[in-house]
């Protein structure tokens, strides 16, 4: 018997983080008793409840402007706090032993951002001139908030499924004084394959896949979407740059312009999928600001949905993937292709 990653176990190396994970492509046979419904959303343009919509009132008694396009707003419950003493004088932790027992202050910003003031719509369903409109809202944040932070985290939270709080689009910033532990795994992975091949990792693994074809979703002259070849989530998406770019504060109008029409053909795939509205976890990575040059950085963007068959099957993270390693049964090559094959027209736009 010859070995075919298409149908036998096997693991993959996620190059960018240095971990690997088990793909079980055989068990995609399993017969499933969970259930398989369509969910409908419909929603009114305005809601007078919203927190995010133009004009009304938010926590605290604050009223958000009357917006046309996007709007950004430190967030009432914000995990981060801009004023914090920088270290404090002695341990607050007594006699315990030091070596065991760390903790460092933290200093940081919490925002959120309004896509857009229709309460109804999300970002595939926005105009590719509206989604420009968030990326330059992205970037003009991450101008103004690395001016005082080292870690700008760009994200979105997307579906209630993801413990979002509210449809109305929105994403959210956080930024710190510290670089978080997963963006310092793919500082130090680009770091070291800088370091050996002299080329950014991921315009190395961007060219490859642009090459072979078997994981992407779509790609224009400037980016390329893809289930990466170790993607952990069913139907994740890696949104890379096919030029060098450290930052996403780097690209210029035409890149940001074919950014929106990616991100809207991408998008309008993951909703097509289960004619829903697809929920996920996306964020931006970059460069950090701590006073280095980052030669070896390459701006990217990660989606990580949670759907699994359905609008409501989801995977869970759990038992061996909790306590060993990541796993998934359906491959990379076998979503894209699934995702590839759909309409880049969004089925709401259609009936
Ligand atoms: P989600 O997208 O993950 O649901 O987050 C929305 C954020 O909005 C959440 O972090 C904030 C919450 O703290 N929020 C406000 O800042 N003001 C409000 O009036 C309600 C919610
Ligand atoms: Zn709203």
């Amino acid at each position: 018997m010859q070995f075919q990653f298409d149908q036998h176990p096997h693991r993959r190396f996620n190059p960018l983080t240095g971990e690997w994970i088990l793909v079980s492509p055989h068990r995609t046979k399993r017969p499933w008793l969970g259930q398989q419904e369509k969910v409908t959303d419909s929603r009114p343009q305005y809601d007078p409840k919203c927190y995010l919509c133009p004009g009304n009132e938010r926590a605290g008694g604050i009223k958000n402007p009357v917006y046309t396009h996007t709007f950004a707003f430190r967030n009432d419950f914000a995990a981060l706090l801009p004023e914090m003493p920088e270290s404090p004088s002695e341990s607050p932790l007594g006699n315990l032993p030091a070596n065991l027992f760390k903790v460092e202050p933290v200093q940081g910003e919490c925002r959120v951002i309004c896509f857009s003031p229709r309460h109804d719509l999300t970002l595939p369903e926005l105009s590719i001139k509206e989604i420009q409109t968030v990326i330059a809202l992205w970037k003009s944040q991450l101008e103004e908030l690395s001016q005082k932070y080292r870690w700008v985290q760009i994200f979105e939270n997307k579906g209630s499924v993801m413990g979002c709080s509210n449809p109305h689009p929105h994403g959210q910033i956080w930024a710190s004084s510290f670089i978080p532990l997963l963006v310092s795994r793919e500082d130090e992975c680009q770091f070291v394959y800088y370091k050996q091949h002299g080329n950014l990792l991921l315009l190395d693994y961007a060219q490859a896949e642009l090459q072979d074809g078997k994981r992407v979703v779509c790609a224009n002259k400037d980016w390329i979407v893809v289930v990466p070849f170790w993607a952990t989530w069913p139907f994740e998406y890696l949104l890379l740059p096919l030029f060098p770019v450290k930052r996403l504060s780097q690209l210029t109008l035409e890149q940001q312009s074919s950014l929106a029409s990616i991100m809207k053909e991408a998008l309008t795939r993951y909703d097509n999928l289960f004619e829903t509205s697809f929920p996920y976890s996306m964020g931006w990575h970059g460069a950090p600001f701590n006073g280095k040059e980052n030669d070896h950085w390459q701006l990217h963007a990660h989606y990580y949905p949670a759907l699994l068959r359905s609008a409501t099957v989801k995977k869970f993270m759990v038992g061996y993937e909790m306590l060993a390693e990541p796993q998934r049964d359906l491959t990379a090559e076998q979503a894209a292709d699934r995702l590839r094959r759909l309409s880049s027209i969004h089925y709401k736009s259609k009936s």
